[in-house]
């Protein structure tokens, strides 16, 4: 049951469908109030990051809005291969990464700008954007993306200035990120403590996540220019370590990271995690999966348990839930807090849309939503892949 109906939000064409919300599909496993919580920050953990400077919180964590009327869900552009990540400009266009290697300007038009150097092979390509704090002033973005060095697949980091719908001044910020096919991390944001943030996965050599020393199947934190900072574990990039393709990266407003991160999946098995990031923490791949524990490593908050795939892509703090995104598991996902334990999970859109990879709470309090139906794991529809806007208010959960 589709309505189509054009209408103009701003600077954004819309198409209206109806949708359906709600799924009784299984619930993940909770720990209850009994289990040990190994995430809970103890006083012999390393200190939380310091703020340096005067913080920037970037405006897409503070909508101003909260009244919503939309429906529950908007087309916001149809046409778009595989959207990776999504940011919001100023004056409120889109920005979006193709893994082809686009960035996709959508505002009154859509405009598609190459980014130089990006091979798309496997879960690689084009992968995470974010803008620098300071956009307004110095118009920086940074994306990850896979390339080719020697012959050798590698991931890096690369900042530009992107002024009137072009990319200017490109310079590589961090690299030495190993590429290979699958599990090739990608998400970057800037924390609330000014630094930038790097998802990078374990680049099919399990072992490698436990080793401190490397840089793969991390979450790393640097400086807007690289550089390591002064309070991070390990005098290293590496803020904690032990994880096997961590793909999203959402901080509440107390401040805790949290990231979403997929199970071996590929065994038939899920095992897919929300974890609760502190820094030096080892979370456990390939050692434990599930919710098995290990001493001196961090289970996961909740996990998908065997049998179900979330497969997650990103994940997004609103207003004491998380939202992220089911690849595989083609569905929003939406997890209650009550401070870091979880009370509640419920399962919205399953199957309606495909595969959906990034979330992001964009300026007018809406939650936008990516498909990834091109991405070579689906059958796409005409109109794949689709940016979704979601009115959070209507994604009723008990
Ligand atoms: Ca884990």
């Amino acid at each position: 049951m589709k309505t189509i109906k054009i209408l103009t939000l701003g600077l954004l064409s819309l198409i209206v469908f109806a949708a359906c919300a709600g799924d009784p599909s299984p619930s993940p496993v909770i720990p209850t109030s009994e289990d040990p919580t190994p995430f809970l920050l103890s006083p012999a953990a390393p200190t939380q990051p310091a703020i340096t400077e005067s913080p920037q919180i970037p405006s897409a964590q503070v909508p101003t809005i909260t009244l919503l009327t939309g429906p529950l869900v908007e087309v916001v552009t149809s046409g778009l291969d595989t959207p990776w990540e999504i940011a919001f400009l100023p004056g409120g266009e889109l920005l979006v990464t193709e893994r082809s290697g686009n960035l996709v300007l959508i505002g009154r038009t859509t405009t598609r700008i190459r980014v130089p150097n990006v091979e798309q092979r496997g879960e690689g390509g084009l992968l995470g954007l974010a803008l620098d704090p300071d956009y307004p002033v110095n118009n920086r973005i940074y994306v990850y993306l896979t390339s080719l060095e020697n012959g050798q697949l590698v991931n890096r980091v690369e900042r530009y200035v992107f002024k009137n719908g072009a990319l200017s001044d490109r310079e590589v910020i961090f690299e030495g990120i190993l590429g290979a096919n699958n599990h090739d991390g990608g998400r970057i944001e800037f924390g609330p403590d000014g630094y930038l943030y790097i998802t990078t996965g374990d680049a099919q050599n399990p072992d490698i996540a436990q080793a401190v020393t490397s840089l793969q199947g991390k979450i790393l934190r640097v400086s807007s220019e690289g550089e390591v900072p002064e309070d991070n574990p390990f005098a290293s990039a590496v803020w904690s370590y032990g994880h096997r393709n961590p793909q999203g990266l959402a901080w509440d407003p107390e401040g805790r990271l949290w990231s979403t991160e997929h199970g071996p999946s590929g065994l038939g098995s899920g095992y897919d995690e929300l974890n609760l990031i502190t820094p030096g923490a080892n979370y456990g791949w390939p050692e434990i999966q599930g919710e098995e524990k290990l001493e001196g490593m961090v289970s996961p908050v909740i996990q998908s348990g065997g049998s179900v795939t979330w497969a997650p892509g990103d994940v997004e703090y609103l207003e004491g839930r998380l939202y992220f995104t089911g690849l595989r598991g083609s569905a929003l996902y939406v997890v209650s807090l009550d401070g870091e334990r979880v009370t509640g999970f419920n399962t919205f859109f399953s199957g309606e849309f495909g595969r959906l990879r990034a979330v992001r709470l964009g300026p007018d309090g809406y939650l936008y939503v990516s498909t990834s139906n091109r991405d070579g794991r689906a059958n796409p529809g005409v109109d794949d892949d689709l940016i979704l806007r979601v009115n959070p208010n209507l994604l009723i959960t008990p």
